[in-house]
């Protein structure tokens, strides 16, 4: 039928040009770019066009490294920035089993495999935790192979389903369950890697045409450091692409000891912030978050930050936090705050913008969701836009 040969043609060429994904918890170099401002589309992080499929590990990360570089905005994020890369945003214990998310946008669900992937090789992931520096593509390459050699497979956590996609045939290099694998995506009645979760469009944040959150569990290997990095890869079954971000973790010994001294290689002599690279130091007990928040407004206007806890008013806007404009101006529309809360904090919160009348305008659904770092840093920023 004619009609529908043509609107086909037309999802085709759609889904070919739009897409995609990023790592999202923990929150990703990427996911804090986008909420800084900087990144206009988070998904966008494409290494292309590369073999993706069905030899998932072919492709040279080239540019792209470990952490992906968004061309879209021209943001490479293998380097630290001063909204990303300064400090972990979670510490995880080794062997804990915890779950890791990412995002896929409605238009470039391209099915597949994707992976979470930690490098034990300290002073590889050092050159992509020193503030203005910029790793070479061999140094982006040499990681890249750590963090493949350090894949946390699938099967390392009880109980969770490790189907190969129905895509994969038996001989194929894709026929592997150490990957996680979405679904067919030619699948109609529960699509690729929306179908992983099944959650509600709009589930996570996407610019293109709104993401769906894809959940899986991964075993945190035994492995004790300071400041690393949580790799994420996702080789399209429909595309020549693959898609990758990075998270900046801290990991513990299982009985909460912190790495040794000794751990340190001569990649720190490149490190500036001694702050960000020392893994020996004592934890910090307590924090202050400094929110950095980006919001137009009128004469009159000023904005509150009103989240589940007590700090933030428990969801109350007249007890919430109110904002600074004091480095306010038309070009940088900057209100800011500095909360002390304890490490480790769960809450969810959101921007509410007060009129001069006192009439409240919350921030759009979902509420934000923040951990307050468990890191040997005693200070952390938190950037975003009005949403
Ligand atoms: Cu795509």
């Amino acid at each position: 039928m004619k009609l529908s040969s043509i609107s086909l043609a037309a999802i085709a060429s759609a889904v070919a040009v739009d897409a995609h994904g990023y790592l999202t918890i923990p929150f990703s170099r990427t996911r804090l770019g986008a909420e800084a401002g900087l990144d206009t589309c988070p998904e966008c992080s494409i290494l292309e066009p590369v073999t993706a499929w069905p030899n998932v590990t072919e492709a040279r990360v080239g540019r792209s490294g470990p952490c992906g570089y968004n061309a879209r905005v021209s943001i490479d994020y293998n380097q630290p920035a001063a909204n990303w890369g300064n400090s972990p945003v979670v510490t995880y214990k080794a062997g804990d089993v915890v779950d890791v998310q990412w995002c896929v946008d409605n238009n470039g669900d391209h099915g597949g495999m994707f992976s979470y992937r930690i490098c034990q090789d300290q002073a590889l992931v050092n050159k992509f935790l020193t503030p203005g520096y910029l790793p070479t593509e061999a140094e982006k390459q040499a990681a890249e192979d750590c963090f493949e050699r350090g894949t946390l497979s699938c099967t390392d956590v009880n109980g969770q389903n490790c189907n190969f996609s129905p895509d994969c045939q038996p001989g194929q290099a894709c026929w592997r369950n150490d990957w996680f694998t979405c679904n067919a995506f030619q699948a109609d009645n529960r699509r690729a890697c929306q179908g992983v979760d099944n959650a509600p469009r709009g589930s996570c944040f996407t610019t293109i045409a709104g993401g769906y959150t894809v959940t899986k569990k991964i075993k945190i290997p035994n492995y004790v450091s300071g400041h690393t990095l949580l790799s994420f890869r996702w080789n399209s079954f429909q595309t020549a692409q693959v898609y990758l971000s990075c998270a900046d973790i801290a990991i513990v010994g299982s009985n909460g000891e912190t790495a040794p001294t000794t751990t340190k290689t001569t990649a720190t002599t490149l490190v500036t912030s001694s702050k960000t690279a020392d893994a020996s130091c004592t934890p910090a007990a307590t924090v202050a978050v400094t929110f950095n928040h980006k919001v137009s407004t009128s004469y009159g206007e000023s904005i509150k930050l009103v989240g589940s806890i007590s700090q933030l008013g428990s969801w109350n806007p007249s007890s919430g936090v109110a904002l600074s404009a004091a480095q306010y101006t038309t070009s940088n529309p900057l209100w800011t705050t500095t909360v002390k809360l304890p490490a480790g904090t769960k809450f969810e919160y959101k921007f509410v913008k007060v009129s001069s009348s006192g009439a409240a305008t919350w921030e759009s659904d979902p509420n934000r969701l923040y951990t307050v770092p468990q890191s040997c840093s005693d200070s952390v920023t938190a950037a975003s836009s009005w949403k």
